[in-house]
């Protein structure tokens, strides 16, 4: 059984939000089309308490996309976003939800940040996604969403890790930065992974 997963499509990670990712918009048509063709969909939101230590804000003396170690891991320091029960939180406005069946939480924790859907950065805290989806005979799952290089690239990592095949919509994810993710494309192929546009599946 294949499944969808839509990783972030939420206002602050669009144009003129709070970490604006390029184009991100451009996502969700794609992705609201591709739904009828999974039988099941499911979705990730960022979901940050006040003073994240993953915000810049939440450090003195440092800066926007600076990196920090904390707890011996690389910390990008973001712009304040994705606050829980915030606005920025939001799904985007048009993004269709009622095929949703699931949303998994992450980036809760206060001292440690999530990209990826299954694990927290250190592989500390699962989310539940990798034992939901194998519940429900789930052996593929198709990933969409943003960032490409952040959240889109840990979650496809994670899902060939925890045994799934996992493919990428390349049409349907949008990165920060096109180098970085250029490299991580080339790290999902080495490592399993596929990479598809979204024609194929329409
Ligand atoms: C993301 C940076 C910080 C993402 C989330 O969704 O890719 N990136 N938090
Ligand atoms: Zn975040």
């Amino acid at each position: 059984m294949k499944a969808l997963l839509i990783i972030d499509v939420q206002n602050d990670f669009m144009p003129g939000g709070a970490l604006p990712v390029p184009k991100g918009d451009r996502v969700v048509p794609v992705i609201n089309r591709l739904q009828k063709r999974f039988d099941l969909v499911v979705a990730t939101q960022d979901w940050h308490p006040k003073g994240h230590s993953s915000f810049a804000s939440a450090h003195e003396e440092k800066e926007v996309f600076d990196v920090l170690k904390i707890h011996g891991l690389d910390q990008v320091l973001w712009p304040d976003h994705c606050v829980q029960e915030s606005t920025g939180a939001e799904f985007h406005p048009q993004l269709q939800t009622s095929k949703i069946e699931s949303i998994f939480r992450k980036g809760t924790s206060q001292e440690i940040d999530s990209y990826s859907g299954f694990y927290d950065n250190a592989h500390l805290k699962s989310t539940g996604l990798s034992g939901y989806l194998k519940d429900k005979g789930v052996s593929e799952i198709y990933i969409a969403g943003l960032a490409g290089e952040f959240c889109v690239y840990f979650s496809v990592q994670d899902a060939l890790a925890e045994g799934f095949s996992a493919v990428l919509i390349e049409d349907a994810t949008k990165p920060l930065d096109r180098e970085a993710f250029e490299a991580a494309k080339i790290d999902i192929l080495r490592k399993g992974g596929k990479i598809i546009s979204s024609e194929s599946l329409l």
